[in-house]
């Protein structure tokens, strides 16, 4: 059953019919109380839960992260002493020097001075999100794993990130996106570290410094930020055929998702399922979202950044703050665990490789909600730290290369990222199952362990802690045979095929998502300096398509190069595509353009509507306040709203030729003058049709003649009842875009 999106509780931001400002006819009076006396810490929102007060020894320590973290009702120093004055600082004389015993002056600017840490050193900008993850039980017949078994709910953390940017670059970059969970499972946490992209640049972890030195900023002037469009990642890249696959991705508009609510999640590597007999398979996880698969364009990319480079964190915490809870279903692909570890000759331990679905089904085992928003950015999101050797029970690694270093780095990351071995016992990381171990001392350790013999065997506590015997269900290492017992540095000869799956993807792709892909090659290499780098690029096209290599030489004014590698037959995968099927559209945002007076009943009927389908109707109003007389505010104004903010855009009625509101002088920037409509509800109109999202108007508003629009182009609809125009939008909205607005030539 769709999700209602719940009243919204922070007034005119969020879509809701706030308050009208004192003074305005019909308004509250004005009884807006400042603090006089002291108050309690602000209660958590009603999304923000209090973090579980779980100790990592399982005992009670006091620890109370919240409580402890802000208690009482007076300012203290961090000792708990209540101060006065935290306005100035203690002075010989009112003029004079500050002096060096002002020690609540030293503290709150020393603290200030160390409240960053380090970024990680890739995926340092992300957003988060508590949620629960309920087994289906249809993996209870492979893995032992509690967290599969039917019904089950565990608690979760995902975090989602781009790759290269640092942590205040901008959402919409061209990147792959991380896509880590944290399952919180009765029987130790189970990390599962995975991308929006299904496959990795590299095949052996060796590789990955090199390739983020080639895909960061360049080292002498560290530009450009957050960005693939450089020399040196396309240097990497044509140097090593094997990222091509990952590059294709990248091009494709999975690089530029919607939303992180809209993007697939891939464990990438195969992993192990284990019963609790020890049998075993092989899988590759895969999350699909419910709201489907959706990206943005180009232009919409380029626009948010400078625009709302915050897109998809905003994005997330509306969502969740207004009750429309993201979901994924986890599902598994099977294979047989036997010693080739190859699928129709698809080498199982190649993380540059994909299954297609249509050779082995997605199995559905489980579905994750996210539905509560962290209550700190830094506590949660910021110190969340993944590890894939977070494993539990009835799930194991394999011998992927990709992985086995992965199972190094992680771990070695957190000792400089978190200051030292006990990252564990931050509240974000801790395990809810309990913890006994013999690990001890360290920097920050906060757990107050007690015994005296954290080694085993002992007989002075007792021969605590037990090893667990299979009753108590301990971690099954599978006893997999290691193939060959050379040492050796080197790679299968199945890791060479490195151009197979690239046309694969390719192929599988619509027309207009081939355009959009030749487009981001001959952006991405014309933004680069040197011949040999693009060349190089260019052949490496040549070797996944000769079209899509002409068409990207043709936009760099280079010769295309002949393919070097040959091709047999290559049946698409239908289920790489993202374009076709109709989706939910929670939380999704439709801007409605009013002119100074609307038809309120019309405008009512329409928000409600809206929300009643599950989205956030935005109204764009000439000026901010009070829309008309009634009961609505304006949410954006002619100068506020940018187009990339909708996905679909409504004119309500007739809008003025100039609002008298604004002068107009930065408004008609980029605008193409229409004859009668506000040059900036032009540029919105302009930028909406160009991205092919729904339009729709109605009454006597000749809106889209006077924006110089086609009526009667696809996703486009005029008409005179306001309900049934927004019918036929919303409608027009679950296939995502109106691509058939611009029809390809085909010529890919
Ligand atoms: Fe990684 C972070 C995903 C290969 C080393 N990685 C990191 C995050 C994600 C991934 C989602 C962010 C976690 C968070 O939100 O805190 N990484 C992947 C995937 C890979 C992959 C899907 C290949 C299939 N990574 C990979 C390799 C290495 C690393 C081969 C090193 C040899 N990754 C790291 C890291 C990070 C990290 C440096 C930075 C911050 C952190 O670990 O905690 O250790």
């Amino acid at each position: 059953m769709r999700k209602r999106i719940l009243r919204k509780t922070r007034g005119a931001d969020r879509g809701e019919q706030a308050p009208l400002p004192p003074g305005v006819p019909g308004s509250e009076p004005a009884s807006v109380a400042e603090p006089t006396g002291p108050r309690p810490p602000l209660p958590p929102k009603p999304d923000q839960g209090t973090p579980e007060p779980v100790s990592p020894t399982g005992q009670d320590t006091g620890a109370d992260p919240l409580r402890d973290a802000q208690g009482g009702e007076h300012l203290t120093t961090a000792h708990g002493a209540r101060r006065s004055d935290t306005d100035h600082s203690l002075k010989a004389g009112r003029r004079g020097p500050v002096l060096l015993q002002d020690h609540h002056f030293r503290e709150k600017v020393s603290h200030f001075d160390h409240e960053r840490i380090p970024e990680r050193v890739v995926h340092a900008r992300g957003a988060g999100a508590h949620g629960v993850f309920r087994g289906y039980g249809t993996a209870e017949r492979i893995s032992a794993a509690h967290v599969f078994k039917k019904d089950v709910e565990t608690p979760v953390f995902v975090r989602f990130s781009t790759v290269l940017g640092s942590r205040g670059s901008a959402d919409l970059a061209r990147d792959t996106r991380g896509f880590a969970t944290k399952f919180y499972t009765a029987e130790g946490t189970w990390d599962l570290v995975g991308n929006n992209i299904p496959v990795f640049f590299i095949q052996d972890a060796i590789k990955f410094p090199d390739v983020v030195h080639a895909a960061k900023p360049h080292p002498d002037r560290e530009i450009p930020q957050a960005q693939s469009a450089h020399d040196t990642f396309w240097d990497f890249v044509s140097l090593h055929t094997e990222a091509q696959h990952h590059t294709i991705w990248n091009m494709s508009d999975r690089g530029i998702p919607r939303s992180y609510r809209t993007m697939e999640g891939f464990g990438v590597h195969t992993f192990r399922l284990v019963d609790d007999d020890g049998r075993s398979v092989l899988v590759k996880f895969h999350w699909k979202p419910k709201l489907g698969v959706h990206s943005v364009l180009w232009e919409e990319a380029l626009l948010a950044n400078g625009a709302d480079p915050d897109v998809h964190r905003r994005d997330l915490a509306d969502a969740i703050e207004a009750g429309a809870f993201p979901e994924w279903e986890l599902g598994v692909q099977v294979f047989e665990d036997n010693e080739e570890q190859m699928f129709r000759g698809i080498d199982l331990l190649d993380p540059t490789k994909i299954v297609p679905e249509e050779l082995a089904p997605v199995e559905p085992i489980g579905l994750m909600t996210l539905n509560r928003n962290p209550s700190n950015y830094f506590a949660e999101t910021e110190q969340v730290a993944f590890n894939p050797n977070n494993l539990v029970r009835g799930i194991d690694v394999t011998n992927d290369p990709l992985l086995q270093g992965r199972l190094f780095s992680y771990l070695d990351t957190q000792l400089s990222r978190l200051g030292g071995p006990n990252w564990t016992q931050l509240p974000i990381n801790r395990p809810h199952a309990p913890v006994n171990d013999m690990l001890r001392d360290g920097m920050h350790q906060t757990a107050v362990h007690t015994g005296v013999a954290p080694y085993h065997p002992n007989s002075l506590d007792g021969n605590n802690p037990f090893p667990a015997d299979e009753p108590a269900r301990p971690f099954i290492d599978v006893p997999a045979p290691v193939a060959g017992s050379v040492k050796e540095r080197g790679a299968p000869v199945s890791f060479e095929d490195h151009f197979t799956q690239a046309r694969l993807f390719w192929l599988s792709m619509s027309d207009v998502e081939k355009e959009h892909i030749a487009r981001a090659y001959a952006f991405e290499l014309g933004k680069c300096w040197e011949q040999a780098v693009k060349e190089r690029q260019l052949q490496a096209l040549a070797n996944i398509d000769e079209k899509l290599c002409a068409a990207v030489a043709q936009s760099l004014g280079l010769p295309a190069p002949k393919p070097t590698v040959k091709h047999g037959r290559i049946a698409p995968s239908p289920a790489l595509s993202q374009v076709g099927g109709q989706w939910p559209l929670d939380g999704r945002l439709v801007g409605i353009v009013v002119g100074p007076d609307p038809d309120e009943k019309d405008l009512l009927a329409v928000t409600g509507a809206i929300d009643a389908a599950g989205m956030v109707p935005l109204v764009v109003a000439p000026h901010g306040g009070p829309v008309g007389r009634g009961g609505l505010v304006a949410q954006r104004t002619y100068l506020t709203a940018r187009s990339v903010e909708f996905d679909a855009v409504l004119v309500a009625g007739a809008v003025p030729p100039a609002s008298d509101a604004q002068p107009s002088f930065d408004a008609k920037a980029g605008a193409r003058s229409g004859p009668g409509i506000d040059p900036r509800v032009q540029l919105l109109l302009d930028e909406t049709f160009r991205q092919a999202k729904a339009i729709g108007t109605w009454g006597r508003s000749g809106a889209l003649a006077a924006a110089g629009l086609p009526e009667g182009a696809p996703g486009v609809v005029a008409g005179r009842d306001a309900a049934a125009v927004v019918e036929q939008v919303v409608e027009l909205m679950r296939s995502h875009r109106a691509w058939e607005r611009f029809p390809v030539p085909g010529r890919l």
